[in-house]
């Protein structure tokens, strides 16, 4: 087993997905969460000055959805078809796609408080009802077994629920499907262990 090393904030952002899996892979790594203070002196060591990265026997891996897809290579998480694989990547990149529209460093809090809200308000219904659709009255998003879509799911909508708490009132199935993954013991046992953040 190679030698992990996670390198990211103390927050779950986009880390979270990748401790996310090494829990379900039962994978050891170590948790490497560095100080903000620390940060502008590591960015500039780094090839992508970006994190999360991911240092594999010391070879430096960036990009928190690509990692993710080498973890759950060769596993069912990935999706246990090429069509499935797509689908659970088009579940994951449509999740990311509205995560990266908020503006998350803007400095100025009115605006950002601004954008969060018309994006929560305006945007995100159309979304949720597109996912519970998608849904339907299946157990997981594709196919007939837990993917790493539905884990991007409970990590994205956690976050987004910190800011809207009533953000799932009326998607009783995406609750639903929240609380699968939350209870599927490795994760459950990740949530519980974990260092509690906002984000
Ligand atoms: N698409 C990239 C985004 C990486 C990214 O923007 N990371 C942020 C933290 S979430 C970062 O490094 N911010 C500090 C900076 O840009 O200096 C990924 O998913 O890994």
């Amino acid at each position: 087993m190679p030698d992990y090393k996670l390198i990211y904030f103390n927050m779950r952002g986009r880390a979270e997905i990748i401790r996310y899996l090494f829990a379900y892979l039962d994978i050891k790594y170590e948790d490497h969460r560095i100080e903000q203070a620390d940060w502008p002196e590591i960015k500039s060591t780094l090839p992508f000055g970006k994190i999360p990265i991911l240092e594999v026997d010391g070879l430096i891996l960036h990009q928190s959805l690509a990692i993710a897809r080498y973890l759950t290579r060769n596993t069912d998480l990935a999706g246990k078809t090429a069509t499935e694989q797509c689908q659970a990547d088009a579940i994951v990149d449509t999740l990311d796609d509205f995560m990266s529209c908020f503006p998350w460093a803007e400095k100025n809090q009115e605006v950002k408080n601004q954008v969060f809200n018309e994006l929560l308000t305006q945007e995100a219904p159309r979304l949720l009802q597109d996912l519970e659709t998608y849904l339907g009255d299946k157990e997981w998003f594709i196919g007939n077994s837990v993917t790493w879509a539905d884990f991007y799911w409970d990590i994205c909508s956690t976050t987004l629920l910190v800011f809207k708490p009533d953000l799932l009132d009326s998607h009783p199935r995406l609750r639903t499907l929240r609380k699968k993954v939350q209870a599927i013991p490795a994760i459950a046992n990740w949530i519980q262990r974990r260092p509690q953040t906002k984000l």
